[in-house]
């Protein structure tokens, strides 16, 4: 009796152990946004849901600039190469960190549509995050012609009121 009692309650021991063992599993499972990041340092990004489209938008410092320090619009560029991000008048800092006059960069690649700016910006092939607060990254493009664009977000990954944006370039990727 005692050792069924036992067996029991190790099975259900056992078994709760996997249920929360799942739980924490799934709970860690990897995002999109995280997939999607730069040097697997990034992001914490998952837990953005948005409920309305008002939500958190942070204001930009006037004059604040975001500009690609290289390469510059019209270079050729072997399949891999180094992208420098640039920002003016206003700081870098990790997704998730809210303070004032901070974001962290998004480089948006061959994107025709810009992403609504009060909404999270997307996290895909065409909208790459840098959560960790990268100022640079390598990437790899297929042969040829590519557009590159910055555009800051802020904690949640929100375009700032008024969005911090690169001027578009195009390179050549030989
Ligand atoms: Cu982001």
């Amino acid at each position: 009796m005692i050792k069924k009692a036992l067996f029991a309650a190790l099975t259900a021991s056992a078994l709760f152990a996997l249920y929360a063992g799942n739980q924490t599993k799934s709970s860690a499972t990897p995002s999109v946004v995280q997939e999607k990041c730069d040097t697997g340092k990034c992001c914490p990004t998952s837990k953005v849901t948005p409920t309305n489209n008002a939500v958190k938008r942070s204001p930009s410092a006037k004059g604040a600039e975001a500009y690609i320090i290289s390469p510059k619009d019209g270079n050729v560029v072997g399949q891999e190469f180094k992208i420098i991000f640039g920002l003016k008048g206003m700081g870098v800092a990790p997704a998730g960190i809210d303070l004032p006059n901070t974001g962290h960069h998004h480089l948006l690649i061959d994107l025709e549509k810009l992403p609504k700016m009060n909404m999270p910006i997307p996290a895909d092939d065409n909208h790459k995050h840098f959560g960790a607060g990268q100022t640079e990254t390598t990437l790899k493009l297929a042969p040829g012609k590519h557009t590159l664009q910055l555009l800051l977000g802020n904690y949640l990954h929100i375009p700032h009121d008024k969005p911090v944006m690169s001027k578009k370039i195009t390179i050549t990727v030989k």
